[in-house]
């Protein structure tokens, strides 16, 4: 079967991966990258472009992948892009994607916002479980998604562009939140006769159990009503506040990174909400 050529800017640690990944699959493809060092592992394999614009003339379809917002609109500032496919993999906010969608339609092309959910070594990888959240162009994604699931699952959330980028920096935001309460959690013990390695499957295993709480809230978020279900409701939740807190100082860990969830909660029970759960405090947190 012929495999759909494309072209790839941006050749950092994941482009490079990318570029693994559809050259194994069979694609051909033409690189390009602003530091040319970093295209000669590729020489031979792919054909390696002087300039982006002699990059962008050779395929339909060109995916980015670059450092941020500022390099794309560098490297393509002066390049001819109609009749493009192009493909956005670099990080970006929702209203970047959305303003760079209209851009791209303006120099007639398709445009298509991905948001990669992998780090580099699990692109190219099956059953890695990295995926690539895609939105924009249906036709685009249409034509292209089988060339596009190549390096990792590709996840199609709707024509709105900034919809990838939305899931991907959601998804990223809750992982901040459950970094930060394990960054806590092993100061609390940093400095007793427990052995961080002794206590990591513990901490894994209870977030692990704790984790499927966001159906409950999710399905409470849905419905309006923030009280049916709860488990363990605010009120309780925010009564141990003070045993965490006293804990924490009696071990000499800051409380910097659980003061701001528990002011939150507080507040939200202060004003009579004690029986519900997260649902309130995502209403809540919007209201500001
Ligand atoms: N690596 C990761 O774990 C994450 C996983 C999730 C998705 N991110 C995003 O992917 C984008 C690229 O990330 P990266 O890991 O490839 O990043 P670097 O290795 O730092 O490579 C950056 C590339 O961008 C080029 N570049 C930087 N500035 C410019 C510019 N002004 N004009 C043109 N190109 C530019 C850089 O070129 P060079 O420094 O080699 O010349 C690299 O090709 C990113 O959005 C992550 O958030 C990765």
């Amino acid at each position: 079967m012929t495999k759909t050529p494309l072209t790839l800017l941006g050749l950092g640690a994941m482009g490079a991966a990318l570029a693994e990944a559809w050259l194994a699959a069979d694609h051909p493809l033409t690189v390009w990258n602003r530091t040319p060092a970093r295209a000669d592992p590729f020489a031979g394999r792919a054909a390696v472009a002087a300039t982006a614009a002699e990059a962008v003339a050779a395929n339909r379809l060109v995916v980015l992948c670059l450092l941020d917002e500022d390099s794309i609109a560098e490297t393509l500032a002066d390049v001819d892009l109609a009749g493009k496919d192009l493909v956005n993999l670099t990080t970006g906010t929702p209203a970047r994607a959305r303003a760079r969608a209209e851009w791209a339609r303006e120099r007639g092309a398709r445009f298509l916002d991905g948001g990669i959910m992998a780090v580099p070594p699990m692109i190219g990888v099956p059953g890695s479980g990295g995926y690539v959240f895609y939105s924009g162009s249906p036709d685009l994604f249409e034509e292209h998604g089988a060339t596009l699931a190549v390096p990792a699952g590709a996840r199609y959330v709707g024509e709105d562009a900034g919809f990838a980028a939305l899931h991907d920096v959601a998804l990223l935001s809750g992982m901040t939140g459950l970094f930060a309460g394990v960054v806590h959690a092993f100061a609390l013990i940093r400095e007793e006769e427990v052995r961080p390695t002794s206590f990591a499957p513990l901490l894994a295993d209870w977030l692990t159990a704790m984790t499927p709480f966001v159906h409950g809230l999710a399905e409470r978020l849905e419905s309006g009503d923030h009280t049916t279900g709860v488990v363990s409701n605010l009120a309780m939740q925010s009564a141990a506040n003070a045993t965490l807190v006293a804990t924490a100082e009696d071990q000499g860990v800051s409380t910097e990174l659980l003061a701001p969830y528990f002011a939150l909660e507080e507040r939200h029970v202060a004003a009579g909400h004690g029986d519900e759960d997260g649902a309130g405090l995502v209403d809540r947190l919007r209201a500001g």
